[in-house]
């Protein structure tokens, strides 16, 4: 059986701000909107991993303050190269992604309802890394600059932190720049498992589904069954990493991965998000984990 990745449940307070809004006495702009709106609106957020580390009160602001806009399809809501003033929320609609000099000029990513874009300028105080363009006509929620930063960007803080520190230790990410162990860092999700838990299953070949893991704390043991027999293959700790081997290759898992120790923590990342954070520079890694590089 597969083991549930749990939320982890806690809060911290961010002491340690570095760039996000400090104001605090800021206060979001509240857009008026009907309930209907405003449940419609808390449907798509939920998928939205960014959101994920906020309170019900901080994103019930954010929800609030977000202005609805629609679009038409063939509309450049995001244009390369300009600076960031929103981040935005597909509620209808689908739109693709063109960078410049990539992919031949096609498309290198599709958004569609539950999607959410422009949070690279606004994070990193970049220019736009892309243009996001309207393919049909559709409906989207932005949040403002200085809101996304104020509650967003500070309440993902801790977590980059404590993931950068660990990522800055795992020699496969030795030759990515600070700004990149950030990205990865902020996109990494908590998964927490109890002993016993399976976290890979050997023969699963749900592609869509597989993610690579760090371990952060606790231990997992390895093992492959084979004519049915079971033998441990190996024993993961604290700095280890693993789910990489499938995505490398796309055949199904080669090994059971369990938690041995009373509770593990993982950081996991789709192999989609990774892509799309490091494509450019995955030719640089370790190709172990680069595949399609765009
Ligand atoms: P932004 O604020 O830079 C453009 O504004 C947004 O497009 C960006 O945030 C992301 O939310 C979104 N590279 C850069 N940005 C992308 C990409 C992307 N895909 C979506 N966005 N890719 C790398 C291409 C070399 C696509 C990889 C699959």
């Amino acid at each position: 059986m597969r083991a549930r990745a749990k939320r982890r449940g806690r809060r911290t307070s961010v002491s340690a701000e570095s760039g996000a809004s400090m104001d605090k006495d800021f206060t979001p702009r509240v857009i008026p909107k009907t309930d209907e709106q405003t449940r419609r609106i808390e449907e798509v957020v939920k998928s939205v991993f960014l959101f994920q580390a906020l309170t019900r009160e901080q994103l019930q602001k954010v929800v609030s303050s977000m202005e609805g806009r629609e679009v038409s399809a063939g509309t450049d809501v995001i244009t390369q190269g300009k600076e960031g003033d929103n981040f935005y929320v597909v509620e209808t609609g689908e739109f693709d992604v063109f960078v410049e000099g990539a992919n031949n000029g096609a498309s290198v990513f599709h958004y569609k309802p539950g999607g959410s874009f422009g949070e690279l300028a606004l994070m990193y105080s970049a220019p736009r890394a892309a243009t996001v363009r309207a393919v049909t006509d559709a409906k989207i929620w932005a949040v403002d600059r200085q809101t996304f930063r104020h509650f967003v960007v500070r309440s993902n803080m801790v977590r980059r932190q404590k993931y950068e520190q660990f990522l800055g230790q795992i020699p496969l990410f030795s030759k990515i720049t600070d700004a990149e162990r950030s990205q990865l860092a902020d996109a990494l999700q908590p998964a927490e498992f109890d002993r016993g838990n399976v976290i890979i299953q050997q023969g699963d070949d749900n592609y869509d589904e597989f993610k690579f893991y760090l371990l952060v704390q606790g231990e997992a043991s390895v093992t492959i069954t084979k004519n049915g027999q079971t033998a441990v293959v190996g024993e993961l700790k604290e700095g280890d990493y693993f789910g990489e081997m499938a995505l490398l290759e796309k055949k199904q898992r080669a090994a059971t991965v369990t938690a041995s120790s009373e509770t593990v923590e993982c950081a996991a990342m789709t192999l989609e998000t990774f892509e799309r954070l490091m494509g450019r520079k995955c030719r640089a890694l370790s190709s172990a984990m680069c595949l399609r590089v765009p």
